[in-house]
Order: structure tokens, then sequence, then C-alpha cells
């Protein structure tokens, strides 16, 4: 499903942005307004348009027909701005507080106009700088509950879910994740990325049957599990947060897939940042640190469960859906899939492209190489231990031990 006329979309610059956001009523007048392209994502321009006389502002998001990243050799559908816009204004029917309210959009110019979240920052740049957010558990677990649970089978019933299923078919940014997270990091490959120190540990990699044929499993399901609608790429960088407010952004990925993908790559994300501060926080701040994301990691998972289970067992489409061992056989195997997700997710980033500053910005090369190492052997972890480990408890416990 397309909206987007081609042939009208232009790319907008700070100049011409203003110009249609005009020609929309949505600023009255754009001498009177200063605009700044921000995005430092992947794939989006960001303008911040702030007028300057009341000081209030607003956000235009636009896609464009290529990954940023990589450039116009990696041709990407317009379309996915409506599904980012739609998919928010899904999350909003759940969970209003925790999405950027959306204020209007424009699919033939690939636009979401929405809600300036400025006095916000990135999560991952906030835990970097070594903040804890004591909200993040909750506010996530809440999300992740809400949001999977609402889009479900369970939830919708089959005709309704495939009515809105149909509304989130998104090939071009499915297929990034499919060669990208489950797929290149697995074999040779140019957009692989990776200092050479690692070629050797890379390489066994490659060669670790066991953990190939575990990983094509995933993607297989990845592939073909629509129980719910994702956000598609909940890593730290898709969150923005204060001390109070937690705000998820960026759905372009979203689609029906399997629930432990969300909740893997925010659990991955966390993991990344704990291996990274064991090389990064001082040491008076490292016991500290370390337990704030221990503690999220479990607690994410624990209102997520909570939080899954009273919905399915309150509002199950079927009553014989509406029982405890229903609810633990739902719940079961989205753990199993969330260590599982998280795994590749973890591996991604230290060997495929597109990395993350919690591992890449290790200043020291030595804490750096074993920070990426001790990555990619979590990652092999979760994946193995997928049906092992019975609870978060299982994966905060192997993380201590690597610190020691
Ligand atoms: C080509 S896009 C690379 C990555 O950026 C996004 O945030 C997703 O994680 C994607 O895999
Ligand atoms: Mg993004």
């Amino acid at each position: 499903m397309t909206n987007v006329r081609e042939h009208v979309y232009e790319q907008f610059t700070e100049q011409s942005v203003l110009v249609y956001l005009e020609r929309k009523g949505l600023i009255s007048d754009r001498e009177q307004v200063t605009c700044r392209e921000v995005g430092d994502g992947n794939l989006n321009y960001v303008f911040i348009v702030k007028d300057l006389q009341t000081g209030k502002s607003l956000v235009v998001k636009q896609a464009l027909p290529y990954a940023k990243v990589v450039g116009e050799s990696w041709p990407l559908s317009l379309d996915r701005a409506r599904i980012e816009r739609q998919a928010l204004q899904e999350a909003a029917k759940y969970v209003p507080a925790l999405v950027p309210e959306v204020f209007d959009f424009d699919d033939d110019y690939a636009v979401t106009v929405m809600e300036d979240l400025s006095d916000h920052v990135i999560l991952r740049k906030g835990l970097l700088e070594g903040n804890q957010y004591p909200h993040i558990a909750n506010d996530i677990g809440t999300y992740l509950a809400e949001n999977l649970f609402n889009s479900s089978d369970e939830a919708l019933g089959p005709v309704e879910k495939k009515k809105l299923a149909r509304q989130f078919v998104n090939p071009d940014l499915c297929d990034i994740t499919e060669k990208l997270v489950f797929t290149d990091p697995y074999k040779k490959s140019d957009s692989n990325s990776y200092s050479e120190n690692l070629q050797e540990t890379v390489e066994s990699l490659w060669h670790d049957e066991r953990l190939v044929f575990e990983v094509t499993k995933l993607k297989k399901q990845f592939l073909t599990e629509g129980e719910a609608l994702l956000h598609g790429d909940l890593h730290t960088g898709s969150v923005f947060v204060t001390a109070e407010s937690t705000k998820v952004i960026d759905p372009e990925f979203a689609f029906y897939g399997p629930s432990g993908f969300d909740i893997g790559a925010f659990i991955a994300n966390l993991t990344l940042n704990y291996i990274a501060q064991q090389e990064r926080a001082d040491e008076a701040n490292r016991s500290e640190i370390s337990e704030y994301l221990l503690e999220a990691i479990e607690q994410t998972w624990a209102v997520f469960e909570k939080r899954y289970r009273e919905l399915l067992l309150e509002k199950g489409f079927e009553e014989r859906q509406q029982t405890a061992q229903y609810a633990d056989f739902v719940l079961e195997k989205i753990w199993q899939d969330t260590l599982g997700f998280a795994g590749c997710k973890t591996i991604r980033r230290i060997i495929g492209l597109a990395h993350v500053e919690d591992i890449d910005g290790i200043e020291d090369a030595a804490g750096r190489l074993q920070a990426q190492q001790r990555a990619i052997e979590t990652g092999r972890s979760l994946i193995f231990n997928r049906t092992v480990w019975r609870s978060p408890k299982s994966l905060t416990a192997y993380l201590k031990g690597l610190a020691k």
C-alpha cells in the first residue's frame, strides 16, 4: 500500500520547508521563524522550526528516497513516512504520554509534523553521560506491553488484526533488518564494518555452524511471524528522555512481526551500554551505573510481563485465551524470542553496518576490543541460552560475571 505521489515529492532544504509550512498554514510568516536541520540518524531529514515571537516550536521529519547513511545507491520507499506516522498514531491510542504528538502529515512529501522534543535527550546519549532515568524501565515495559498486546490477534481478533496488519507492510525497511541484523554479519559482506583486530573473532563466528543455524531460525521467525505491530527499531537511540518523561520515536521500521523483536532490541542496547560502561565509567561510578542498567533490564521485562498478562487475562478475544495457562504459554514464547533477538541485535552492532556510540566511542583501543569481544560473546550466549535462561536474572547474572 503506497500513498506517495512521487512526482509531487521534493527534498526539502531549511528554506523550502518553510515555504511548504507557510503554504499549509502551519506557520504564519516564514520571516518570523528559525529553521535548523538536525537529523543525525541514518535515514531522514529532521527540521526544527521555531517561532521567534511565541517561542513555540515544531519538528518536521522528512523521509529521503534512499538510506542517508549509505547514499543514493540504497533506494528506500518514501511510504515509510506514512508507516511511521500511522505507527505513532496507533501507539497514541494506548500510551499517548509515551510518544510524540503528531500535528500534521503529508504523504506526498513523506512528511510528518510533530511535537518538538528538544528539551529531551536521546537515551543512548544520556546513558553515556552517566545519567540514570528512574522511569525508563516502567515506561518502556508499559509501552511494549500496551502496543504489542493491543495489536495482537488476542486483542483485536483475527479479522481486525489482519486489516491493521495490511497497513504496515514495510518491505524496504524489513529488508534492511533482514540483511543487516540476520544475514550479513554471519558471512563476508561489503556492508560489514569491524576493526581489523576482530577479524579472527569474526571469522570464527562465521564458521560456527551451530550459531549460524540458530540465527537462520530466528531470521525465519522475523520473516514469518506476524504476532504484533512492532516498532521495529527500538534501540536506545529511538527513545527520548528527561528525568520525568519518556518518548519513543522513529517507528519507521514498524511492521507485523514477532513481539520479542522489540523487547530484544531494547534489552540488547542496555546490554551494549552495560558492556561499554565497564570500559568507560570511572571506578567510582562504575558499580552504580552497572547496578542501574542491570535493574533496568530486569524491570523492563517484569513490567512488560505483568502488564501483558493483565491485558490478556482481561481482554483476550476468546474466553479460552483468558487463562493463566495460555498467558504462560504466550509469555514464555515471547521471552525466548526476546533473548534470541537480543543476541542478534548485540552482534550486528559490532560486525555489521551501523554501530553504536557506546562501543565505538570507547577511547582506549584495548578496552574497545575487549568490549567488542564481550558483546559478540554475549550475543552468542543470548542466542544459545534462549530456552535455558528462564528469567532476566540469568542474563544479568551472566553480565555481572563478565565484569569480574
Ligand atoms: C541503513 S539503516 C542502518 C540502521 O539504522 C537504523 O537505525 C536501523 O537500526 C538500521 O538497521
Ligand atoms: Mg531510527
